[in-house]
């Protein structure tokens, strides 16, 4: 496929009764594949009382099992794969904290089918064949830094593999090869603002106008900001290793809400309680059923990722479904006090206040019964450095978490640089409750 071909209205704009269409046909071809060659589908099929045959229209899915991570770990490594090993071209692990790693392969289609996606997903947030793709997503047996790469490579650019870490030598490359596309996680790309900004150098007079970040959650806030220090536009893109990698779903240009490419996946939310599928609009536990992978199927797998999907018409005249901003895992959440909070609230809130830099960690500790949590953030760089301006910025920050999200918390504003920097996904919780392994 030439990259002229990269935006391919006939598939991206496709009216949905077709789209629904198309997904049917491969949702049945996919749940067949998943049943007759991979031991684990075969049996939880059964013990669930369901047959391939039984899908005769899309909501028909939601009588089949769930997939989860534990599933993957389990049948570690290779016994998910629906194809002999030996027609697998590709394998990435993601190494998780506790356990095994997860393992998850891809046939030279499957390679192809998500190189297609990344380079869609790029066009769509503005890079066109000939740019140059400056890729700051880890390499590895991480999906980001390949499958940035081989999209960027599909759609006709220049890509720089990069990889993280040595930001001031990332600096100099965007610069001198006239990057205009950066691909990082919003947290490193920051990071790679602030190096510029100690040196003295202003990437916004930088030839880069596009960000391509994702792999972890960040706020409109952070947006702002990202947009503001880079002199760029950030656009948001989402992904897991289970399903593909980055390229499951992506931003346009006008970013609100990241377009889910559903020739490719099909998407639920359900209640993480009852597990039931939740109306249109609603926020819940997205669910994901991959429609064309070959060497890993996944029917029904629960990403813990909490959003919403809608159904209004994009001004793009993209009619997949959008998939609002990933505002957190399930797991991401903590429970302060019966309150139920995610970091990217809490960025929401801090970023952009005054005397207060985007670099934050929420400690949770546990007094006695009680959980308690502390904010640690940074102040400005160049701010009044005397411990009384830092307290009183920490009591306008605290005022305003406890206004906006109804937790009350400390806040500590520390030095700027005393935050650990992240080269790709940022640690934004210590939980110092549990007990090391
Ligand atoms: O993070 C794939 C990826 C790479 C996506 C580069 C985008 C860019 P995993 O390491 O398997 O794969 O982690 C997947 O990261 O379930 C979400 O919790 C989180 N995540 C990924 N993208 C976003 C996003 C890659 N845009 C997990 N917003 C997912 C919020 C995200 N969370």
């Amino acid at each position: 496929m030439t990259s002229k071909q990269m935006y391919q209205p006939d598939i991206e704009t496709m009216p949905r009764a077709k789209l629904a269409e198309v997904q049917l046909a491969r949702l049945k071809k996919i749940v067949r594949h998943a049943y007759d060659n991979v031991p684990h589908y075969k049996a939880s099929f059964d013990k669930a009382g369901v047959k391939p045959d039984d899908l005769k229209e899309l909501a028909d899915i939601a009588r089949f099992p769930f997939t989860v991570k534990n599933d993957l770990r389990d049948n570690y490594p290779f016994k998910m794969f629906a194809v002999p090993r030996e027609k697998v071209v590709r394998i990435h692990a993601s190494s998780g904290t506790t356990g095994k790693p997860t393992v998850v392969g891809y046939t030279p289609a499957d390679i192809n089918n998500w190189a297609d996606l990344m380079a869609r997903s790029m066009m769509g947030a503005g890079a066109r064949p000939g740019d140059v793709i400056h890729n700051a997503y880890g390499y590895g047996l991480f999906t980001g830094g390949l499958g940035a790469h081989y999209g960027a490579e599909r759609l006709g650019a220049s890509v720089v593999p990069m990889s993280g870490g040595n930001t001031e030598k990332q600096i100099v490359l965007i610069q001198d090869f006239g990057a205009r596309v950066l691909c990082a996680t919003p947290s490193y790309a920051l990071n790679i603002a602030e190096v510029a900004e100690k040196e003295g150098i202003d990437l916004r007079k930088s030839t880069l106008k596009i960000g391509i970040f994702g792999a972890e959650p960040w706020s409109e806030q952070m947006r702002a900001e990202l947009d503001e220090r880079l002199g760029i536009k950030a656009v948001d893109i989402y992904g897991l290793s289970e399903i593909m990698g980055p390229g499951v779903a992506a931003e346009c240009e006008h970013r609100v809400g990241l377009h889910g490419w559903e020739d490719h996946f099909l998407f639920e939310i359900v209640d993480p309680d009852t597990m039931q599928p939740m109306p249109m609009g609603q926020p819940g536990e997205l669910v994901i059923t991959t429609l064309t992978k070959e060497a890993l199927p996944i029917i029904r797998y629960r990403t813990r990722d909490i959003t919403k999907l809608t159904d209004e018409t994009c001004a793009c005249g993209r009619t997949h479904t959008r998939i609002l901003r990933v505002t957190g895992r399930n797991d991401d959440m903590l429970i302060i006090r019966g309150v139920n909070v995610y970091p990217s609230q809490i960025e929401s809130v801090m970023v952009g206040r005054p005397g207060v830099s985007p670099h934050y960690q929420l400690v949770v500790q546990r007094d006695g019964n009680l959980d308690t949590l502390t904010v640690e953030v940074e102040a400005e760089p160049g701010m009044a450095t005397s411990q009384e301006a830092y307290d009183s910025i920490g009591k306008d920050v605290q005022h305003h978490i406890k206004t906006m999200i109804g937790v009350s918390c400390r806040v500590v504003v520390l030095s700027p640089g005393e935050i650990p920097r992240s080269m790709g996904k940022a640690v934004r919780v210590r939980d110092l409750r549990k007990k090391p392994a």
